[in-house]
């Protein structure tokens, strides 16, 4: 069994040789992004026995996905590759440094994994491991995959620990009913990831928990303030980390990795929440969506340290 099986749609990345407006930028390199899978590298990273499952092209890009993302140590046998559409890509600018500002081009629509379903997918493979990580991008790529989601979210006995980052992305939604449709998602999660920005207009973790009651652990994240988790009753805030962000993007899914990473050691959610900091603060000083999260010895020494240190 493996420790977590992370699902959705990974794209190959453009990011920016230099600074300045979509319209004016020369040249890209290439990278890798995906939040979902973005998730499991980091787990890999940290030494968790990871499995990513999606569906890419038979195409280059497809190739370099599998490739790149098996490279962590994620396993992709299940991985499925579609010969009648395309992987997806995305091209993006350099976060404004003034206004956090920046575009996203997306090249997504009819791609592979839009094509996911209960259907186009070993769903064995996906209910395989111990926790079954998920976000609300898939539900939004497809009618396909608004229903893989809420089937993959149904309360049924014998599932894994389902993890959902609500990842509301206005620009992938085709109507109003978004929020709706992630709030119900989120109702089925065993453990919730959301951001105060996109939790409904609620104001405040307060707030959120009491429209959320249903997940036994619901994570508000605060953007640059914190993070709160709460665990049944109980409520546990802790500061973020001060960081000179390079790019914010992947740092909601290091994040989240850190704080999975924590859970499946036992950790308690204090603790939980430092590890998503550490890794979050890991990715945000990153141009890409992926860095390199500290190792887990220098880790675990970081997230000991007592609460003067921690703000
Ligand atoms: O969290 C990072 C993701 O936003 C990025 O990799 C692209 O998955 C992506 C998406 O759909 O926005």
């Amino acid at each position: 069994v493996v420790d977590v099986v992370a699902l959705g749609e990974s794209m190959v990345t453009f990011l920016p040789s230099r600074p300045g407006r979509l319209a004016d930028v020369p040249s890209f390199d290439r990278g890798i992004g995906g939040a979902e899978s973005n998730v499991a590298c980091t787990l890999a990273a940290a030494g968790h026995s990871v499995r990513w499952v999606g569906r890419v092209g038979a195409d280059g890009f497809g190739d370099h996905l599998v490739e790149a993302i098996g490279a962590y140590g994620v396993d992709t046998s299940a991985v499925r590759r579609d010969p009648d559409r395309p992987t997806g890509v995305y091209f993006r600018t350099a976060q404004d440094r003034a206004t956090d500002a920046h575009e996203v081009a997306y090249y997504r629509a009819g791609s592979a994994a839009s094509a996911m379903s209960p259907d186009t997918l070993d769903l064995d493979a996906v209910r395989a491991g111990r926790v079954l990580h998920l976000s609300g991008i898939t539900a939004a790529l497809s009618a396909g995959c608004l229903e893989l989601t809420r089937e993959l979210t149904a309360r049924r006995p014998g599932r894994p620990l389902v993890s959902f980052d609500v990842n509301h992305r206005p620009a992938l939604w085709r109507d109003a009913d978004g929020p709706r449709a992630l709030l119900d998602l989120a109702r089925g999660a065993d453990l919730v990831f959301v951001g105060e920005d996109e939790a409904w207009g609620l104001d405040g973790p307060e707030a959120v928990r009491a429209a959320l009651p249903e997940p036994e652990v619901l994570v508000v994240k605060q953007g640059a303030t914190g993070a709160t988790a709460f665990h049944g009753p109980h409520a546990v805030t802790v500061p973020a980390l001060r960081v000179d962000v390079v790019a914010a993007v992947g740092a909601g899914d290091a994040f989240a990795a850190g704080f999975l990473s924590a859970t499946l050691r036992g950790l308690p959610p204090r603790a939980r929440l430092r590890h998503g900091h550490l890794m979050a603060a890991a990715a945000l000083t990153a141009p890409g969506d992926l860095a390199t999260p500290p190792a887990r010895d220098h880790a675990d020494r970081l997230a000991a340290l007592d609460d003067t240190a921690w703000g």
